[in-house]
């Protein structure tokens, strides 16, 4: 596997010689400062690529090139953003970068309830529990119809949940939930998260669905004659949340996606961390069917319990068989003779990360451990296997 870590440009505090000193060959990174939907600039792209070339590292996956949600919703400027998209392929693919990482979540880029959660070692881990989500849903966000979507049993459990919290919790919870919300630094008020989601209000899962063919279908073949690679990152976490429609959840989603525009282009990005969130996915076995689609890895592990919560474990542990997964990896690698780009994707804050503020999952010495583990498991088996 081609090695490489998430860099979230120059404001971040893990720098690229951090990311040199874990191993890494490549850097993922992607113009943030560049607002949803503008085309990226030939010059802006080449500056950001030399800056990592001139570490010693090379760029050849973005993380992200955003899709628009006016394109998500087909509202607005929609097919003035699928032409401003097809162009900064044309400008990435003109500066050599070779794989495009992208989403089709509606409004958030993920959730979780708390990106603190400390661990019996004293390390700290993203988690998502059910009832503090619920109770933000119910109680402090009070999004219209929300009471539908949970039984009975769920709303007094979460009520009881709310009641037993101060005020400075509900507000971190509050602040929690919306740090998946992309584009804005200031704090959400319930008011513009609500009209947010009502601007999705009459789009359901098949509509989002059809959205996302049509953008495939204009940008695949764009891709294609590029020799570019479209990476979709999977829902994260991977079932339907505040009302928002879901559409890459499941391996059916994937298959349905992956059949709307047939093409080498067409393909995934496989986090096993957001797909490994939900117990009906099989990991291994989606890999090994799914896996010649694969043009991008996120390895990273999750521990559900009965309840629905989940928190994001070492990336050897947790739910999700990590070395029957890298072995799958190594066998599909050596039939294609491709080696398929993987970050280790979040990682725990642990030693002086703890310190640190960095984004929430990016510090640099939890992901060192977990790459440096996958490193080493990938090696152990190479020997093994081939
Ligand atoms: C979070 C990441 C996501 C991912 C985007 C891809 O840690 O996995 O932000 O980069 O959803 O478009």
């Amino acid at each position: 596997m081609e090695q490489t870590m998430r860099w979230f440009g120059p404001n971040d505090p893990v720098s690229l010689s951090d990311i040199r000193q874990a191993g890494c060959t490549g850097v993922v990174t992607a113009l943030h400062h560049i607002p949803y939907g503008e085309i990226w600039p030939v010059s802006e792209i080449e500056k950001r690529r030399k800056t990592v070339a001139d570490a010693g590292m090379t760029w050849t996956v973005i993380e992200s090139l955003p899709v628009h949600d006016d394109i998500k919703r087909q509202t607005g400027n929609w097919r003035q953003y699928i032409d401003n998209y097809k162009q900064s392929l044309r400008n990435v693919a003109a500066c050599g970068l070779k794989v495009v990482t992208y989403n089709f979540m509606p409004v958030l880029d993920w959730l979780r309830t708390d990106p603190v959660y400390e661990l019996p070692d004293g390390s700290r881990a993203l988690r998502f529990e059910k009832l503090a989500f619920i109770a933000f849903d119910l109680f402090l966000l009070r999004r219209p119809g929300a009471e539908h979507d949970y039984s009975g049993a769920e709303i007094r459990a979460a009520e009881t949940r709310f009641a037993a919290m101060s005020d400075a919790e509900k507000e971190t919870l509050f602040r929690n939930i919306l740090l998946g919300l992309p584009g804005v630094d200031e704090a959400f008020t319930p008011e513009q998260v609500l009209a947010a989601l009502q601007s999705y209000a009459h789009i359901d899962a098949a509509a989002l669905k059809r959205h996302l063919f049509d953008f495939l279908r204009a940008v695949t073949p764009v891709a294609e004659e590029l020799g570019l690679k479209m990476a979709i990152h999977p829902d994260d976490p991977p079932f339907p949340v505040l009302g928002l429609p879901r559409v890459v959840s499941t391996e059916q989603d994937a298959l349905d996606l992956l059949a709307a525009a047939p093409s080498p282009a067409n393909g995934l990005c496989f986090c096993t961390g957001s797909f490994g969130a939900r117990p009906d996915n099989d990991i291994s076995g989606m890999f090994e069917r799914l896996g010649e689609h694969v043009h991008f890895l996120h390895l990273r592990n999750t521990r559900r319990d009965d309840e629905g919560n989940f928190y994001e474990a070492d990336h050897l542990d947790g739910d999700t068989d990590m070395p029957a997964l890298v072995a799958s990896v190594l066998r599909l690698m050596q039939r294609t003779g491709h080696a398929i780009p993987m970050r280790p994707d979040h990682g725990h804050q642990m030693l002086d990360d703890l310190q640190k503020t960095t984004y929430p999952g990016y510090s640099a010495i939890g992901r060192l451990r977990g790459l440096a583990e996958l490193r080493g498991l990938e090696l152990g088996l190479a020997r093994q296997l081939l």
